[in-house]
């Protein structure tokens, strides 16, 4: 993609307190070149950003692209759990094409990359034994290359050992170039087939050289704990933040005294923890009569120890979540609310979970605003990160590898009376 020099003028940028001046960020040939005051404006194409928020764009750690865009395909989710949603893929999978695959994903990217969203990671069910869903998102991976950076999760939707075929497909997964292992510990048929997927998965992550994101402890059941085997994993391997856990939404139904000796644990780990607020506000809390569990993972907590929380949609439409909007501010607001976040630095620290710490658990080595580094940014339409997720502000513009890809005005209404 060949784009003209450009120059962004009159940026807040989002790590500058309020009352810094506004400056330009120039981009030639897909790279930042200068961001500065006084930038000169010849040669270049020029926006105004008229004095609003300028970020690095968001990250979306965490979605099933192979899903979206399914919901009511075969039929609706009338329970609303987890596992009613994993029974109806299961049959939704069975009539998954390439095109079928790619054409959704695509969808939803396009959605996505509208709002701001320039990073994806998308878990693919390896599970079903044409690995159709896999292979689309690889394709995709590389369609959209010059415009959004997908990476891919191998996930064992229906666990690792949950059918005799489904290790040497993860194998297979990785030999076709998944990005990333993933695992689903508590849907394993039994405890030790838990650990053991566990242990496989970082075989796996150590022989192909790659990264770790395993669904975890999906349940409001207080006895699933295999986030403290991810973390002996991580401690023992030396992996650490290059392994995530994914949900660990029963960590919200831990006991307290557990949970804090579990919380040095996870310290000395140091792995990234991804909390999915909107869906798992939803999926949890469903055997509940009152009081109803939120069913969301420690978030504040977490971040308070030090660890790196990111914060993604999961779902669009799809068997466990048949709302969603592809819209990061949606995500990051619902954490404001479910996870207590209201403090105004705890406010900000959910907008940081929807850019920089998604791009810390994704491992991007070049993300950010600064010279060199990849012309990728946008403008909201916001004075702050506060303002931003209270009004769930609209992103302005869009630029990807140093050309604009797309614009949005905000809603304008009328007073009428
Ligand atoms: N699969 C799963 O195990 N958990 C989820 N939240 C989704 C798919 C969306
Ligand atoms: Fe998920």
């Amino acid at each position: 993609m060949s784009s003209a020099p450009l120059l962004l003028q009159n940026c807040r940028l989002i790590d500058q307190p309020g009352d810094a001046p506004l400056v330009s960020i120039a981009m030639e040939t897909g790279r930042i070149t200068a961001i500065g005051p006084d930038l000169a404006a010849d040669g270049h194409e020029v926006i105004d950003a008229a004095g609003n928020l300028v970020s690095p764009p968001f990250v979306e750690s965490h979605i099933h692209l192979d899903s979206v865009l399914t919901a009511g395909e075969p039929r609706w989710n009338q329970s609303g759990t987890l596992f009613e949603g994993i029974d109806i893929w299961r049959d939704r999978k069975q009539d998954l094409s390439l095109e079928d695959v790619k054409q959704r994903a695509i969808a939803a990217l396009k959605l996505q990359a509208q709002q701001g969203v320039l990073y994806v990671r998308s878990h693919a069910d390896v599970s079903e034994a044409s690995l159709t869903a896999l292979k689309g998102l690889l394709e995709v991976r590389e369609a959209v290359q010059d415009w959004i950076t997908l990476q891919v999760v191998a996930f064992p939707q229906d666990g690792v050992y949950g059918s005799p075929k489904n290790l040497d497909l993860m194998e297979e997964a990785m030999k076709l170039g998944a990005d990333v292992v993933g695992g689903i510990p508590h849907y394993e048929l039994t405890r030790e087939d838990g650990v053991r997927s566990i242990e496989k998965i970082f075989e796996l992550a150590d022989r192909y050289d790659r990264l770790i994101d395993i669904h975890c402890d999906e349940i409001d059941d207080e006895q699933s704990r295999f986030v403290e085997v991810v973390a002996a994993w991580a401690i023992r391997t030396g992996m650490g933040g290059r392994v995530t856990a994914s949900h660990t939404t029963a960590m919200g139904s831990y006991n307290n005294a557990y949970a804090y000796k579990l919380m040095g644990f996870l310290g000395r780990s140091q792995i990234n923890f991804i909390a999915n607020p909107l869906i798992n506000i939803t999926l949890q809390g469903r055997a509940d009569t009152y009081p109803k569990r939120r069913g969301i993972t420690r978030v504040k907590e977490l971040w308070q120890q030090g660890l790196n929380v990111s914060l993604g949609h999961d779902c669009i439409q799809d068997p466990w979540y048949s709302l969603g909007t592809g819209n990061m501010l949606d995500v990051a607001s619902m954490a404001v609310h479910a996870c207590h976040m209201t403090g105004l630095d705890e406010i900000d620290a959910c907008y940081d979970m929807v850019t920089t710490h998604g791009a810390r658990t994704l491992h991007l080595a070049d993300y950010g605003l600064a010279p060199n580094l990849p012309a990728n940014l946008i403008v909201l339409d916001a004075d702050s990160r506060y303002e931003a997720i209270r009004r769930r502000s609209v992103v302005r513009q869009v630029i990807s590898r140093g050309q604009p890809i797309s614009d949005t005005e905000p809603a304008q209404s009328r007073w009428l009376i």
